[in-house]
């Protein structure tokens, strides 16, 4: 029997030599060390009672043993769930409702509280020094676990991805999805046992997670597996190093420093930005400086990667290049496919596109054509060549540094403060994150302060989508039709 997932990812390191990762500590790990480390945890997995298709839901430091409990997951045939570490106690109870899962792992610092929150859900943890009691249950398991069957539409993650209704989707992947968009993105940007990938990112994203360690793993590569983005340790790494993904703010810190320079990035082959656009003057800039044209693509948590530019050929500024192999992209007015050249929604078609909405049959509906097309709410037009470039989007999110945040569901808190009548909020320009977030408040009386309000929203959303301003309105800009104009707020209120 087969796990669609484990045999291509995981099953043919195991026994290898060949190193896999080099910790912040310096210490290394082989690939047949880190497959037997996700065999002892997937028995504390099967102990704990996580069988087929059951959630694991996973708020942990980004150290190797949550990456072997990934691994772990799947070899179960469970259902992965990662969580922002920044996410709030009211955030996760509601992730923790929806998906209903077996078991939670999650800091060994925050069992307590996770506990109070857990439900049903048995709770072990991981610590940032990777002990906890997941790690200590697993130390003396056979390292060797039969991998439960699970086919090529089973699931194999769940991802919470905001929602413009205010409420976050659980975006169902499968191993399908997983796998093919992995293979894809392998082969386009020619990733071989030979690289080496400075891996800055955070794992509970697509971008972290799939595109990242997917693609390593089925190349057999290296990564220098970094607690997070550290300008100074991701330059340090450079001459031993072979490939970079990173958000823009990557690369415009990167930029920043005077040691970023072609002798330091001479060992480097690629380089790799998404998750938010990347502008064309950090291209230019970064080309000037190294040499090297920054490979953009464009994905999305329930597409997994769309668009890429290409290895070999023109790596275009400003634009996200051309749809993966076997991935469909159009662009769409009222359903209808508009000419080449003309700005539209862009649709995506493909074994990367997710299976629909957790519990959520009727935004799948909505979102997710019965002919298999997915509607990004992302404005882009193509050229002759099909080579896609974004304008805009349909929707109303602001992207900071990479993270995705909703206007509604900032908004919706906002709201809920005792005395706020309404708010909008928007994103401004931002020169490190991209964009900011401004919230643009009406209020009754004159009781509430700037700093009442931010005290008050500060517990129910992750910082990172904290508004940074609050601007106390008497009314919102509003059309004819009633509808807050954000634009004119962003005009206004863009400069500061
Ligand atoms: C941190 N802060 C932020 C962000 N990150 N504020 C807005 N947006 C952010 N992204 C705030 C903190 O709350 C804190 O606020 C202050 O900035 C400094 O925090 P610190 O932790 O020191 O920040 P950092 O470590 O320098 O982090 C910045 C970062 C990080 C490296 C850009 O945000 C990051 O790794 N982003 C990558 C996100 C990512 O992986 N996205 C992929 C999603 P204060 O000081 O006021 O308390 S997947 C996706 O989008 C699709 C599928 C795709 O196409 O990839
Ligand atoms: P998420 O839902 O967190 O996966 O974020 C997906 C969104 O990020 C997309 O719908 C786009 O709006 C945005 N995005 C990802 N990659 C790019 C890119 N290269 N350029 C512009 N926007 C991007």
């Amino acid at each position: 029997m087969t796990n669609t997932l484990y045999d291509a990812l995981f099953a043919p390191h195991t026994d290898s030599e060949a190193t896999f990762l080099t910790l912040d500590d310096g210490t290394t790990v082989n690939y047949g060390q880190f497959i037997a480390r996700v065999g002892q945890l997937a028995h504390v997995l099967a102990k704990s009672g996580v069988a087929s298709g059951d959630r694991v839901v996973v708020q942990a430091p980004k150290v190797m043993e949550t990456l072997a409990l990934y691994g772990a997951t799947v070899q179960c045939g469970a259902v992965y769930l990662p969580l922002n570490t920044a996410y709030t106690q009211s955030e996760l109870s509601y992730f923790i409702t929806d998906a209903a899962p077996r078991l939670i792992v999650c800091d060994a610092k925050d069992a307590d509280a996770m506990a109070g929150i857990a439900g049903d859900a048995h709770v072990m943890t991981i610590a940032g020094d990777g002990s906890g009691t997941l790690t200590a249950a697993a130390d003396h398991r056979p390292t060797t676990f039969d991998a439960v069957p699970r086919g090529p539409d089973d699931l194999a993650g769940l991802l919470y991805t905001s929602g413009t209704t205010g409420r976050s989707k659980g975006a169902m992947m499968s191993h399908k999805n997983l796998l093919s968009n992995a293979q894809s993105l392998t082969d386009l940007w020619q990733i071989t046992s030979a690289d080496r990938l400075i891996h800055a990112l955070p794992i509970f994203h697509t971008h972290g997670l799939f595109v990242a360690t997917n693609t390593t793993l089925l190349a057999g590569a290296q990564m220098r597996f970094m607690a997070g983005f550290d300008p100074e340790t991701v330059l340090a790494e450079m001459p031993t190093g072979s490939l970079l993904m990173g958000v823009p703010t990557f690369y415009t810190r990167l930029l920043s420093d005077a040691r970023l320079d072609r002798a330091r990035v001479a060992n480097m082959r690629l380089f790799v930005s998404g998750s938010a656009p990347l502008l064309a003057e950090t291209h230019t800039a970064f080309e000037e400086r190294t040499g090297h044209r920054i490979l953009e693509r464009y994905g999305m948590t329930e597409t997994n990667m769309i668009t890429s530019n290409p290895y070999d050929g023109a790596r275009v500024a400003g634009t996200v290049g051309h749809a993966l192999p076997g991935v469909e992209v159009k662009v769409t007015k009222d359903e209808k496919e508009v000419p080449r050249g003309e700005i539209g929604v862009i649709e995506v078609r493909g074994d990367n596109v997710f299976k629909g909405y957790w519990n959520m049959p009727e935004k799948t509906a909505e979102e997710l054509r019965d002919n298999g097309f997915f509607i990004t709410g992302d404005l882009g037009v193509q050229d002759e060549d099909g080579r896609v470039t974004i304008v805009g989007r349909a929707k109303d999110l602001i992207i900071a540094g990479g993270y995705n945040i909703y206007p509604k569901e900032v908004e919706d808190v906002i709201n809920a403060v005792p005395g706020v009548v309404e708010s909008a909020v928007f994103g401004v320009p931002h020169p490190d994150f991209g964009e900011s977030v401004i919230a643009a408040v009406v209020i009754e009386g004159v009781g509430l302060t700037e700093d009442a309000l931010a005290a008050q929203v500060a517990p129910h959303l992750a910082r990172f989508k904290h508004p940074r301003r609050y601007i106390i309105m008497k009314a919102l800009p509003r059309n004819t039709m009633g509808k807050v104009q954000k634009n004119l707020l962003r005009a206004e209120y863009g400069g500061c």
